[in-house]
Formats: structure tokens, C-alpha cells, sequence
């Protein structure tokens, strides 16, 4: 038997048996037949969905009452505007839910280095916004929650199937949705619960870097010239991106013809 997820203690049958005998039925489990990651299988996921509005969740996630109508109710205002809660703490370890301060949130910004950083709200935007509970544009989102229009979603180019297990996809839509004419802004009065947890509990296949490769695709693909900055923080994804290239014409020599 295939094992996808790597973790089986509270997956497989018994996740199975607590969703058909403790949710709603129109709660559904969707199931791939081989690992392929959050990117590919989140990509399945919404092509079940059938609601206007897709919301994204990590498993590690408790929501708050009234966090859904925020989100709802600035997409019917703009169907191009992607959502992200405010993300409160809950520990790894005793699950305690820790509520920040309401109107002291951080956004999402990223380093050279291609990874996901908390930035403060700047003062052009605290202006803009008008309000300190108004949606707060974001360069960049976390990943693991957001709202989106579902037809929106397919129009402005879901996810990019081609990158791997797990990193990297959250600056890759970021950047898509700012340079495709959508904004991507925090909603202040959505709240959601998430457990940021202190290692990977998975493996990953291969040992493969996918969150550097991930990102170098997203550098190819959405910085332009200023991917050079990225490449002198990260010299290696540039060689390991050129290798993995002639790999792929060695393990498929198909491809280079009869020679
Ligand atoms: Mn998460």
C-alpha cells in the first residue's frame, strides 16, 4: 500500500472514520493516490470546491466565532481582493490560544533570501487604509490561510503544479497577485487560530530543499531582473536549478532525440 502522508497515527482510517461520523455530510475527504504535497493537493481540493468563495485552512487552524463574515463581505466588495485573518498563536504544546492586541497586527513582507517575514504596517498604508480595522494591503501571505473568489482563484493562475511538497508557494501567489492587478491585503477583523509549530513533523522526499526550489521557480517566473538579488542570497538554487535541469535530459534521454 502507498502511504502519502508520512504521518499515520491520527490519519488514514481514523481520520477517515471522524469525518463521515462527526461532520456534516457535506463535509467531503479527498484523497490522492500518491504524495504529491500541500501545492497539488490543495490545487484537488479546489477543484471539488463548488462554493464563490474559496478559504484556504491549514489542519493546525481553530477558527473564532465571527472570523468568516469579514472575509465574505470584502469579496462581494471586490472580487479580486485575496483575504488573509489575523493569525493568532496557539502553543504546540498546550494548545492555549493566545489573542493578540486587535489593532497591533504585523503583515507580510519576504527577504532576498526568498523566505516569509512579518513586517510592520507602514505609514503609507496606515494612511491609505483610513481605519486601523480597514483591510491592510500585504506584500505577501503567510500560506496557510487565505479567502479567495473561487473564479478568481482559476483566472489569476491557482497554484504552479510543478513545485513540490511543501514552501515557497505562498510568495509565488503573493507576487502573482500584486503583478496580475489583484491585492492581497489582512483583514482585521477576522480572526483565526494557528499552531506555528517549532520543527517539520514530515519528511521530505528525497531530502530534496523543496521550499528552495519552490522559490527559485517562483524567481524565474515573477522577479525579473531582480531575481540576481535573490540568486546572491541563494548561489546555490541557481546551480542546483541548472543541475536538476541536466538531470532531467539524462533520466529522459527520449527527450533530446535520436542523436
Ligand atoms: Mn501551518
Amino acid at each position: 500500500m502507498r502511504v502519502y502522508s508520512t504521518i499515520t497515527k491520527h490519519l488514514k482510517g481514523k481520520l477517515d472514520y471522524y469525518v463521515t461520523s462527526h461532520l456534516p455530510d457535506k463535509v467531503r475527504l479527498v484523497r490522492l493516490k500518491e504524495r504529491h504535497g500541500l501545492i497539488r493537493a490543495r490545487l484537488e481540493g479546489a477543484k471539488t470546491a463548488s462554493g464563490d468563495v474559496i478559504i484556504f485552512l491549514d489542519s493546525h487552524c481553530e477558527v473564532t466565532q465571527g472570523w468568516l463574515e469579514p472575509l465574505l463581505a470584502r469579496i462581494k466588495e471586490s472580487r479580486t481582493a485575496v483575504l488573509v485573518p489575523i493569525i493568532d498563536v496557539i502553543d504546540d504544546k498546550t494548545l492555549q490560544y493566545f489573542s493578540s492586541n486587535g489593532e497591533f497586527f504585523e503583515i507580510g513582507g519576504f527577504t532576498w533570501s526568498g523566505h516569509f517575514t512579518w513586517i510592520h504596517v507602514p505609514e503609507r498604508e496606515k494612511k491609505r487604509r483610513g481605519s486601523s480595522v480597514g483591510p491592510t494591503r500585504s506584500p505577501t501571505m503567510a500560506g496557510g490561510l487565505f479567502a479567495i473568489d473561487r473564479n478568481y482563484f482559476w483566472e489569476v493562475g491557482s497554484y504552479d503544479e510543478g513545485m513540490d511538497v511543501w514552501g515557497g508557494e505562498n510568495l509565488e501567489m503573493s507576487f502573482r497577485i500584486w503583478m496580475c492587478g489583484g491585492t492581497l491585503e489582512t483583514i482585521p477583523c477576522s480572526r483565526v487560530g494557528h499552531i506555528f509549530r517549532s520543527f517539520h513533523p514530515y519528511s521530505f522526499p528525497g531530502n530534496k530543499d523543496t521550499h528552495g526550489l519552490n522559490t527559485a521557480r517562483m524567481a524565474e517566473v515573477w522577479m525579473d531582473d531582480y531575481k540576481r538579488l535573490f540568486y546572491m542570497h541563494r548561489p546555490e538554487l541557481k546551480y542546483y536549478l541548472i543541475v536538476r535541469d541536466r538531470r532531467n535530459l539524462q533520466e529522459k534521454p527520449e527527450e533530446l532525440g535520436q542523436v
